[in-house]
């Protein structure tokens, strides 16, 4: 699954060499490779294990300094691959780093993506002293390549070294903020009911996700459906550390547990790891305060056939209407069409986008901001619909103080 790989972007002008490095770096002939400029059209992607940095999927782009050739669809799928690279791959030719460039640059500085220039066809013309000085203003990881000299072995290694520099502290382990709840030992009861929405003969990928991550940290964890929840907790000798219960039973499982035993949701720790909870909790305050004829967005990142008892399209403009008492207006999206301009919605709901990686959530978290608007997540608003939001955001305490200070403000 690609969000769960770090992902990389190639990006540059057309023809310097993007699907060559493709090519290269994958040693498979994944990209068509051409001296026509424009030769990609349409993202091409190949997932391959890069250790240490474990899977990645790599990203072959189609180049836009010459957009007059290209449908803006296609720019459009550039960008939101650029959007949702965890590094970015900056390709150009010796001599040659101009605003076209120095755009992509400052583009991935704004968004704080980690990048990576090569120097292509190193083969035909080799960067002199006074063009390298010029790129080590932008960054010192400049690596020199040539698809038809190059060996691929060191390059391979050279560039590891390299994206182990650029990408953060930790990205690479396992970042769960469970790890600051849970500890070696705890019992971590899940709550996990089985209802129409759950594909058959499957567990949803936040509730995989957590599984593994309570492996990792050595902690047991107890997995039941609602209906076992309270055998589950007489069963036990001593109290869990923390229930984590799905969104859409967090009312009835929190009035089921015992005062002292920490509960919350797997939103919640969804929303700490994928995005930022701080912002996601600014955005569930926001629903105490919509008002006749305000706009909502529900935003989907996958498509899929909605069901009688559809989430997104059946429940939350549902418990919207009840807990507001307000006519609301609710658009939809799904997919990739998060819509431009989001200034006119007074809140976000997002799903937990299981199939985004982290830096796509927080594209999308980032490009709320900017216009302004609160965001949330479909679970953190059930939580606030169930009026429970309090108490599962215990484990989070300066969210839930920042939560409270909100409320405190719009109120
Ligand atoms: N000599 C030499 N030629 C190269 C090298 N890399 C790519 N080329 C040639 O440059 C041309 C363009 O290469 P591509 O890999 O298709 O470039 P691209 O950036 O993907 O181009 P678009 O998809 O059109 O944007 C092809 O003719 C390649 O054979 C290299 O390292 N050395
Ligand atoms: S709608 Fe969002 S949370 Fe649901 S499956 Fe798709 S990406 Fe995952
Ligand atoms: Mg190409």
């Amino acid at each position: 699954m690609k969000a769960l790989t770090v992902q990389i972007g190639i990006f540059g002008r057309t023809n310097v060499g993007k699907s060559s490095l493709m090519n290269f770096i994958t040693n498979q002939k994944v990209s068509i490779v051409s001296e026509i400029a424009g030769t990609t059209t349409d993202v091409v992607w190949k997932q391959m294990e890069l250790n240490p940095l474990g899977p990645i999927t790599l990203f072959d782009t189609a180049g836009i300094d010459d957009t007059s050739l290209l449908g803006s669809e296609r720019i459009e799928k550039t960008k939101r691959v650029f959007d949702s690279s965890d590094i970015v791959i900056l390709m150009c030719e010796s001599g040659k780093f101009e605003d076209f460039e120095e755009d992509i640059i400052k583009e991935a500085e704004k968004m704080k993506t980690p990048y990576v220039i090569v120097i292509s066809k190193i083969d035909l013309k080799q960067p002199d002293d006074a063009f390298l000085k010029s790129l080590k203003r932008f960054t010192q990881h400049i690596l020199l390549f040539s698809s038809v000299t190059g060996n691929r072995d060191g390059f391979l290694n050279f560039l590891k070294k390299v994206f182990l520099e650029v990408l953060p502290d930790n990205y690479i382990e396992d970042y769960s903020s469970l790890r600051k709840i849970v500890k070696k030992n705890d019992t971590v009861i899940l709550v996990m009911p089985i209802d129409l929405g759950t594909p058959r003969g499957k567990i949803i990928m936040p509730q995989v996700q957590m599984i593994r991550y309570i492996l990792d940290l050595h902690a047991v964890s107890y997995i039941v459906q609602d209906i076992e929840y309270e055998m589950a907790l007489k069963n036990l000798k001593e109290p869990p550390v923390l229930v984590i219960a799905d969104s859409q039973v967090v009312r009835q499982i929190s009035a089921k547990t015992p005062k002292g035993i920490r509960i919350t949701t797997f939103s919640i720790i969804y929303a700490a790891d994928k995005s930022d909870i701080v912002e996601m909790v600014k955005g569930a305050a926001a629903l105490n305060n919509i008002k006749d004829g305000d706009k909502v967005l529900i935003a989907e990142a996958c498509t899929h056939h909605a069901t009688a008892d559809d989430i997104g399209r059946i429940k939350l403009p549902k418990w919207i209407a009840e807990y507001s008492k307000k006519n609301v207006e609710i658009e939809y999206v799904s997919g990739q069409d998060y819509p431009k301009d989001l200034k006119d919605y007074k809140v976000i709901i997002h799903c937990g986008g299981c199939t985004l990686n982290r830096k796509s959530m927080f594209s999308r978290l980032n490009k709320a901001l900017e216009a302004g608007v609160p965001i949330t997540n479909y679970g953190i608003s059930i939580s606030v619909f169930n009026s429970v939001i309090e108490k599962v955001l215990e484990v989070f305490p300066e969210a839930l103080s920042v939560y409270k200070t909100t409320l405190k403000n719009i109120r």
